[in-house]
């Protein structure tokens, strides 16, 4: 059974990669992943300064998947980029994350990354802040084109987009008309369903301290939102940009899941928080055994194939 895919274009051994966001903020955690059988590995996403973020606790596990509002905690654009020279030892792709506080801050970053020859690619968060009183850049459309429009012409590297979710089908169709423009290597769908609230009943509390308990939520409540971001980008967009499935992931039926929707690559979050990087071996394994029964030798045997009724 072979698990091989590519992104960006670069071959890789295996289709699983952490999401941006869960142990890959420190240089030990990088290092980790570096280590693991992740195919390859990112970034949390990076600002021009480094950041602290907010008060914990900022992430809490729940039965069914996971609640942060981590507020950006990262070492700054500068450390990912040192720390990309040093990973190069692990001999498989290192992406960047980027999400400026603002698009001068992202022309700033994604200029000098490009110039680094051991970064693979970046993914840039268009969950980033947008102006004040504005949706996130990403459900501002006429700020997701004006922010494309003047970051690809300076980008060198292979550059992504990590969307939000989209829950109607206009949305999914205005934005695949936008990201089709440009010349992306890939999407990722979906960031955390944002301003969600998980709250404890017996002590009439919410569980996190930033925003009043508001936060982006992970894991099993948000697979179905997932698959669906999934394939309806990977039906809308081009065929050169290649469709990176992240939400909800902890077993190899969900992999398997997000693969048949259309993914290229699938990214684990919640599961990598909760379980470690042990996590890639487990969902690899169980992505095999499913594909032994199935009588499937590649992911393209089935990638995208989904069946309607
Ligand atoms: O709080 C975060 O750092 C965070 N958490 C997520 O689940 N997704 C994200 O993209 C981010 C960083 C971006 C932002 C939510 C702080 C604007």
């Amino acid at each position: 059974m072979n698990l091989s895919t590519e992104l960006g274009g670069y071959k890789l051994s295996n289709c699983f990669m952490n999401a941006s966001g869960p142990l890959c903020t420190t240089e030990k955690e990088l290092n980790d992943l570096g280590k693991s059988s992740a195919g390859l590995f990112i970034s949390k996403s990076a600002t021009e300064q480094e950041r602290e973020g907010n008060p914990s606790p900022r992430y809490v596990d729940t039965p069914w998947g996971s609640i942060n509002s981590m507020g950006l905690p990262n070492k700054g654009y500068l450390f990912y980029a040192e720390q990309a020279r040093q990973l190069a030892k692990y001999k498989k792709p290192f992406f960047i994350s980027v999400s400026g506080m603002s698009l001068e801050e992202n022309v700033k970053m994604i200029q000098h990354l490009s110039q680094i020859d051991e970064i693979s690619a970046i993914e840039l968060n268009l969950s980033c802040p947008n102006l004040p009183g504005k949706p996130q850049t990403a459900y501002d459309f006429t700020q997701t084109e004006i922010v494309l429009e003047k970051i690809m012409p300076l980008c060198s590297k292979p550059l992504g987009v990590k969307l939000p979710p989209y829950f109607d089908i206009i949305h999914f169709h205005q934005m695949a008309e936008i990201l089709n423009q440009y010349p992306l290597r890939f999407v990722t769908c979906i960031n955390s369903i944002g301003n969600a609230l998980v709250i404890d009943s017996d002590k009439e509390e919410v569980v996190i301290k930033p925003k009043d308990g508001f936060g982006g939520i992970g894991g099993d409540y948000i697979k179905p939102t997932a698959l669906a971001n999934v394939r309806q980008f990977y039906t809308l967009l081009k065929k050169d940009i290649d469709v990176v499935g992240c939400g909800g992931i902890r077993s190899g039926v969900d992999a398997f899941e997000h693969i048949l929707c259309g993914a290229s690559v699938v990214q684990l979050g919640t599961i990598l928080m909760q379980e470690g990087v042990s996590a890639f071996d487990r969902i690899a394994q169980e992505l095999q055994e499913i594909m032994q029964k199935k009588g499937y030798q590649n992911l393209l045997d089935f990638k995208g194939k989904l069946k309607s009724l």
